[in-house]
């Protein structure tokens, strides 16, 4: 069983929090295979990933169970969507598109009971086994759920300072490729727009005392440099392209030893 609070221990101490995306995986065991790869957290993906709000839960569960977070992004802000999501298995949210303090302060209380929230209380909570009391479980959900806002625009990126001070904003995350299609610059990870992006929103989180995350980008120049700037919450590639990489690092490899073994 496992919570946020080795994440946050982690990125407190200056190490960095590594997560996938899981967008395509069909099997409860992702998590326990993820955490035995290196990977501390998942994302449920309900922004782009076909899966279905059960499968999402048998994988919330299976990941639980095997030490790794899990983690949801929803498809909206609304708080009927996240109750699903947080009150079957999710323990935090990564939630796109969030441009305003206002929404800020709106997912910051869908995610979180009574009195720090509006979340509506289940019969139980499988987060953290089931031998707590409902009471305590909702007490334990609210010390340990973790809320990123997504910093995806230009209207983000400007009111990250005030997004990042909302009480029950735990971090900003940016969505990398949603910023530079917006502003104009498609897919151009290494350029200006999103190396400025990345120093200021660490700073803006840093200066909450909050911390700061990034998807999107492949190229390790740019993590190393955004790890450099305090990035600390990592969502390192979704889980088709780490199949894809593996694959075809695979196949490259395959193709050598018959090129090696031909008959000259
Ligand atoms: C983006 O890059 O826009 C994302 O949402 C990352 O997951
Ligand atoms: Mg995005």
């Amino acid at each position: 069983m496992t919570g946020t609070m080795e994440l946050r221990r982690r990125m407190e101490t200056g190490g960095i929090a590594l997560g996938c995306n899981v967008r395509f995986s069909r099997s409860p065991e992702v998590g326990a295979l993820l955490a035995a790869s290196g990977m501390q957290w998942i994302m449920l993906d309900f922004e782009h990933s076909p899966a279905s709000p059960h499968l999402a839960s048998d994988i919330a569960l299976g990941a639980l169970r095997a030490g790794v977070v899990p983690l949801a992004r929803p498809s909206s802000h609304d708080p009927r969507e996240i109750a699903g999501l947080l009150t079957n298995g999710a323990l935090g949210l990564i939630v796109p598109h969030v441009d305003t303090p206002a929404q800020a302060v709106a997912v910051a209380a869908a995610a979180r009971f009574a009195p720090r929230g509006v979340l509506s209380v289940p019969g139980s909570l499988p987060h953290f086994g089931y031998a707590l009391s409902l009471a305590e479980a909702c007490a334990r959900f609210n010390e340990e759920v973790m809320v990123l806002a997504m910093i995806e625009s230009a209207e983000a990126l400007a009111n990250a300072p005030a997004i990042a001070a909302v009480p029950g904003i735990d971090g900003l995350f940016i969505g990398a490729s949603d910023l530079l299609w917006e502003t104009g610059h498609p897919g151009d990870y290494g350029g200006p727009v999103l190396r400025d992006a990345m120093h200021r929103v660490a700073r803006a989180a840093r200066d909450a005392g909050k911390f700061s995350g990034m998807g999107g980008p492949r190229e390790e120049v740019v993590w190393q440099e955004a790890i450099a700037a305090g990035i600390r919450f990592v969502m390192t590639e979704n889980d088709l392209a780490l199949l894809m990489r593996g694959a075809r690092d695979r196949a490259a490899f395959f193709e050598r030893c018959t090129l090696a073994a031909s008959p000259r």
